[in-house]
């Protein structure tokens, strides 16, 4: 595309919106006139790559997931489209700056973390390897909300990301779906066969938004398809003249409130309805919608997992295989077996957890009052289900510990290993965990069901849109051929001894440090660039301990206060981190984290080189500022507990040193770093195991490390006259001690960092184990992680 036409498009969309010249328009209008020219240039691309690989009865993947952490989108798609540098030109002869334009977007916050922005990676993964690929998830009003610490005590307002976020959408009315919810199914015998009518229902209308996501250098779009709810009688003229407009109003509430909000809790559930109907709302649009399409080109159902893959992103979205299984019985006349083989070839599965307190289970009574067809089809799976594990085993305890129906609840994670092909961890440790654990009756008798693969991120928007002055450095010493096959990064190891490269690495992370403290200074936060980053951030959850880290820090603070001739390297501790809102554990460390940061801002000489800062609102696109500009990555779970993280990764790919334990991928990050340029510390999590069988007593910590103790009594007797004897009993509690033993790993937490603050002193040295990281990372792109997929699960070939 030229200039000259780019430049038409902007003016003409500048005018059909806003009926402003270039010359009369700012930033936001700007802003919104550009979008609206990209996303008609991807509807465009996505029509001919539909077109091709739908005349080439190519099969297709549907992502199901209840989130889609998708950041920001105009950068993505300039950059992927090759747009960047034509349309930044054209803008600066138009007197605007696209810097600042990118600023204009709100971030499309679909999610809580981890899950929905690795769905977010995986779209841009398919599109740019030329994968036939569509998204679902619901378009909810209101995205995870906005972190507002008052006085260091989390607060939530809400995320209201839309209208600003539509110009991304593209309404599909023509593709709405009717969803029903409760009533009875009523059975009758018509001539020789039992007809099953669902009477007494509400009904709700289900309306698509479409979301264009670009592939990098390729002919392919993926699309997201956001699901909206709202009442299927639209305005009911009847009820309004007859008095009963309130009533009218109601059932327009009453429908459009399922996809009002995300639930902002991760890696817990609490079983509500409002949840389940959101879930039902995903998957029977989803699964109605994909069914219609197929119906469209095939006669019947019978090909329908040649030409189709459904992936199931944790169990949130496993209602689909039930609502596949009432669609061919129900709608599509196939007998049980037949159905039942299709699903299973169809759907298959990632699980995202093994915390006991996010395993999603609903109350059997909920269920059926909700979906009771699906609870018919749930029981039916269940008894046959159980009548072949009694056959393969002869043994009651693997029955039931297999069952997807037990003690009154229905177990979505049985559910889904039982209607799958295919079910992975995100990580080698999380998979052998699975098969080790969670899953060990299964993994018994379906050992070929059970596979790894380990997560990947979107490199592109991570190094590449996130930290151009690393990528010119790359491409001027490896080229870019990396960027389109990230192992290549591999060949930056050439430059290790190389000083001239091993400096400009030095020069780029102060660059990028220089660039974030200026945008902290924004929100008054000052902060010294030349002092070391240190950084943890992702979700607040106990598991992931960044109590651990703020207890260090106390007694880093204590140490100092002690000592009025001790120094260290001056360093800056970075939080970034939402609690769910009723996580009160949560919140509590987050004010602590804050606290801390002030009573260390209050000396004046440990000011000089302890910093902690608490970064409010941590999103996507703050993330993108802060992983460039990051020098140390804190990754600090007990071992066991996370199943992957993917922050650890970015912040490597970034040429950050992890300071980290053995869980989740760290285990192969390090690997893969040859177990150096690392710090690893704390029990493993066979260690974790044979530790809790022993007796986890944190007395024993506490009495015996001085240090530790002295840190912990400062919790009760106040910290920025804050009383913090709440943590201090949760660590100390005798009969039920902190369940992620912090005290356990502390001292050789303390360790690890002692001989990180050492390694720091050598910069010539920390220079390498930079690049080694960064030439190191390329094996944990998503694109990677999608090819496997495409292989291995899916069975899909590129166009
Ligand atoms: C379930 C039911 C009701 C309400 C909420 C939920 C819910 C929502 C989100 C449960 C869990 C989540 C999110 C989990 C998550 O993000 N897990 C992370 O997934 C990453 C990608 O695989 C991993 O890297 C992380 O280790 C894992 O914690």
């Amino acid at each position: 595309m030229t200039k000259q036409q780019i430049q038409q498009l902007i003016e003409g969309s500048l005018s059909a919106s806003c009926g402003v010249s270039p010359a009369e328009a700012n930033d936001k209008q700007m802003y919104n006139a550009l979008a609206l020219v990209i996303k008609n240039i991807l509807l465009q691309k996505r029509k001919i790559f539909n077109h091709n690989f739908k005349s080439n009865g190519q099969k297709r993947v549907y992502y199901l997931s209840m989130e889609f952490l998708l950041g920001r989108s105009l950068k993505n798609n300039l950059f992927n489209l090759g747009l960047t540098q034509e349309v930044s030109q054209v803008l600066s002869d138009l007197g605007f700056d696209l810097n600042n334009l990118y600023e204009q977007e709100s971030d499309a916050g679909l999610g809580n973390g981890g899950l929905g922005r690795l769905a977010s990676c995986y779209m841009d993964a398919l599109a740019s390897l030329g994968y036939p690929a569509c998204g679902h998830c619901l378009r909810y009003e209101y995205g995870i909300f906005q972190q507002k610490l008052i006085d260091g005590w989390q607060t939530e307002l809400p995320d209201n990301w839309l209208p600003g976020g539509a110009v991304w959408l593209t309404e599909r009315p023509d593709k709405a779906v009717t969803v029903r919810f409760g009533g009875r199914i009523s059975e009758q015998w018509r001539s020789d066969k039992m007809v099953l009518t669902h009477v007494d229902y509400q009904e709700v209308e289900a309306v698509p938004y479409d979301l264009m996501i670009s592939g990098y250098d390729s002919q392919a779009v993926s699309v997201l398809r956001l699901w909206a709810s709202r009442n299927k009688r639209r305005f009911d003229m009847r009820a309004f003249s007859q008095g009963e407009y309130l009533k009218a109003m109601q059932e327009d509430a009453e429908a459009e409130i399922i996809t009002k909000v995300l639930y902002p809790a991760d890696n817990n559930v609490a079983g509500k309805s409002l949840r389940l109907k959101q879930q039902y709302l995903l998957t029977s649009s989803a699964v109605q919608d994909i069914v219609a399409d197929h119906l469209k080109y095939y006669k019947d159902m019978s090909n329908f997992d040649k030409v189709a893959a459904i992936h199931l992103n944790d169990t949130h979205p496993v209602l689909a295989i039930l609502e596949l299984m009432r669609i061919m019985l129900d709608e599509q006349g196939f007998d049980w077996e037949k159905a039942w083989g299709i699903t299973t070839a169809t759907c298959s599965y990632t699980n995202h957890t093994i915390l006991s307190e996010a395993l999603e289970i609903w109350g059997e009574d909920l269920f059926q009052r909700l979906l009771p067809r699906l609870y018919d089809i749930a029981k039916e799976v269940n008894k046959r289900q159980s009548q072949e594990m009694w056959q393969k085993s002869n043994d009651w305890k693997k029955v039931s510990a297999t069952s997807v129906i037990a003690y009154d609840q229905i177990r979505m994670a049985n559910l889904a290993v039982v209607g799958s092909h295919s079910i992975n961890g995100v990580s080698a440790l999380h998979s052998q965990i699975l098969k080790s654990d969670l899953f060990a009756d299964f993994a018994e008798y379906y050992p070929d069901k059970f596979i790894n693969i380990t997560n990947g991120i979107a490199c592109r928007r991570w190094l590449c849109q996130a930290n151009p002055r690393l990528t010119a450095l790359l491409n001027d010493t490896i080229g870019q051929e990396y960027i389109t096959d990230f192992s290549k990064l591999s060949q930056f190891n050439k430059f290790a001894n190389d000083n001239a490269v091993l400096d400009r690495l030095a020069e780029i992370k102060l660059a990028n440090k220089i660039d974030f403290c200026n945008s902290l200074s924004k929100h008054g936060i000052i902060v010294d660039p030349n002092s070391r980053f240190d950084v943890q951030a992702k979700r607040l959850h106990e598991y992931k301990r960044q109590l651990l880290n703020a207890i260090r820090i106390v007694s880093l603070y204590c140490q100092l206060k002690n000592d009025a001739n001790m120094v260290i390297t001056p360093q800056t501790f970075i939080f970034g981190a939402k609690a769910a809102s009723s996580y009160y554990m949560a919140k509590e460390i987050i004010k602590l984290i804050y606290k801390l940061g002030k009573l260390i801002e209050k000396d004046k000489r440990i000011s000089q080189m302890l910093r902690v800062v608490f970064l409010e609102n941590y999103s996507v696109t703050i993330a993108e500022q802060l992983m460039p500009s990051a020098e140390v990555s804190q990754q600090i779970s007990l071992a066991g507990k996370e199943a992957s993280g993917t922050g650890n990764m970015k912040f490597m790919l970034n040429g950050a040193i992890t300071l980290g334990t053995l869980d989740g991928a760290n285990v192969e990050i390090a690997q893969e770093l040859g177990n150096k340029d690392i710090f690893i510390f704390g029990m493993t999590a066979q260690e974790v195991s044979q530790k809790w069988k022993e007796g986890y007593n944190s007395m024993e910590y506490y009495f015996v490390n001085d240090q530790l103790r002295q840190a912990i009594d400062l919790l009760s007797s106040g910290i920025d006259k804050e009383d913090f004897s709440v943590i201090k009993d949760y660590l100390l509690k005798d009969n039920l001690p902190d369940p992620y033993m912090c005290l356990a790993d502390f001292d050789s937490y303390n360790k690890a960092c002692l001989s990180l603050d050492k390694a720091y002193l050598d910069k010539t040295n920390w220079n390498k184990m930079c690049l080694h990281n960064i030439a190191c990372s390329g094996i944990f792109s998503a694109d990677r992680a999608i090819e496997q997929y495409a292989k291995q699960v899916w069975n899909l070939k590129p166009i």
